[in-house]
């Protein structure tokens, strides 16, 4: 039996079910990841939390709750963790990425609903997964009408807070996400019993600023012609990061950087130099979606930048510190947040196509794959911008729709490895 079993039976799981997911994780993260030859040494911590993705962080999150701690789950990089943190909170991601869920969520959703939405319900309704047992509170958010309509469902069963996101950037808009911020610190106080003023706020925006520092460095040793780490093992980093220890999380991947930085000085490269570079932008991919990834980097290419929200946009700026009064912070954050995160959510959204021409410069990258989860869509139909934009500018660009299903995965090889010829 397996060591964890009284945690999960405790936080009332479907263990049967859950045996399933637990018996085919290693099989999966196996031939994705440990098939690699020459990984950093710095990603032994992240195999080992990836070994243990249902045991070791869930264990630490009751522990904290014991001693009074609230976890409170997210789904997306619009919920400022710095509030949380400011309330002793601890923040847990909650986007599902495996297929395994879907069916449950199916019983509650319609079919053609994004497989993101469909796995984070089914992960919470079929009771397998302890991040979605474990959290006291969900905050979710008005980005997609498909997350929006879920949350209602998925109230009825946990108790949720949702950030109402406006969908411009009109000065209006933003004096609403700023009060917005406001808000979720009462509902922060409230539920956590604990006041925030403006020195934990800025304590918390610091240690966030500092995982984001830690990221930006990574994602900077990518942009070398000799690149010294897979785009597996960062998407790998970039998933945990959503639920790790912020401050452990930082440590880790800088001691990684010093690795890898010294692999790009004695050009030691996890891909021969000629392997093409490849940028993916679109939908998140949530842990464990590594299919795209996987994909791309066994049919020879190299994949050295995401454009999404499991990417870039997850850590690109840093919120200004030292803030003096509460709603100096908010305005802070609502910058951060708000006016720099180019979701396909705000209409309308050149600043995306922006980002990417800019990124796809600064990586060097020899192909753009715009790779959007089915029945999205914001994504799909933002593409028709971002695909014409893209080509005019001269960049080789392959537009793919995907979900969790393997059914799909030797067609998309295909289409990739013609692709990768081509460029
Ligand atoms: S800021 S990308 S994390 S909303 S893929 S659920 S949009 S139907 S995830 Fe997202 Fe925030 Fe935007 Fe990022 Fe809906 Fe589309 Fe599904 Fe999506």
């Amino acid at each position: 039996m397996d060591k964890n079993h009284q945690m999960w039976s405790d936080l009332g799981m479907d263990l049967d079910k859950h045996d399933l997911l637990c018996a085919a994780l290693p099989g999966a993260y196996g031939d994705v990841f440990l098939t690699q030859e020459n990984r950093p040494q710095g990603m032994d911590y992240f195999n080992m939390v990836a070994a243990d993705i249902h045991g070791i962080r869930p264990a630490e999150l009751i522990q904290a709750q014991k001693e009074g701690r609230k976890v409170i789950g997210t789904f997306c990089v619009f919920v400022p963790d710095e509030v949380i943190i400011a309330a002793n909170g601890i923040v847990t991601g909650l986007c599902g990425g495996s297929q395994f869920w879907v069916p449950e969520g199916e019983k509650v959703l319609p079919a053609n609903t994004c497989p993101l939405i469909k796995a984070s319900v089914g992960a919470r309704l079929g009771r397998t997964c302890p991040y979605f047992r474990i959290a006291d509170m969900f905050v979710g958010e008005t980005t997609c009408d498909g997350k929006k309509k879920a949350y209602e469902i998925l109230s009825e069963d946990v108790k949720m807070h949702i950030m109402h996101l406006p969908h411009g950037k009109r000065p209006q808009d933003i004096a609403a996400w700023d009060k917005e911020i406001l808000d979720f610190v009462k509902v922060m106080e409230d539920f956590s019993g604990n006041k925030i003023d403006i020195d934990k706020l800025n304590q918390a925006i610091h240690i966030v600023n500092e995982k984001r520092k830690a990221l930006q460095r990574l994602y900077n040793c990518r942009k070398n012609s000799c690149v010294p780490i897979s785009g597996r093992d960062v998407l790998l980093i970039m998933q945990i990061a959503f639920f790790d220890d912020p401050e452990r999380l930082t440590a880790q991947v800088n001691s990684l950087c010093e690795e890898l930085e010294k692999r790009i000085k004695e050009d030691v490269s996890i891909a021969p130099k000629n392997a093409p570079r490849i940028l993916i932008t679109g939908t998140p991919m949530a842990v464990p979606n590594w299919k795209m990834h996987n994909i791309v980097e066994t049919s020879g290419g190299i994949v050295v930048c995401e454009e999404n929200c499991t990417g870039t946009r997850y850590f690109t700026n840093t919120v200004k510190e030292n803030n003096k009064t509460m709603e100096e912070a908010a305005s802070a954050l609502t910058e951060r947040y708000f006016n720099n995160i180019h979701c396909a959510c705000f209409t309308p959204n050149p600043e995306r196509i922006d980002d990417i021409l800019r990124l796809a410069k600064e990586y060097q990258v020899d192909g753009i794959l715009n790779v959007n989860l089915k029945f999205c869509n914001l994504y799909a139909t933002e593409n028709y911008f971002v695909e014409r934009r893209l080509k005019e500018e001269g960049y080789k660009v392959l537009s793919l729709e995907t979900d969790y299903e393997d059914s799909d995965a030797e067609q998309l090889r295909t289409r990739v490895s013609a692709f990768l010829e081509m460029i």
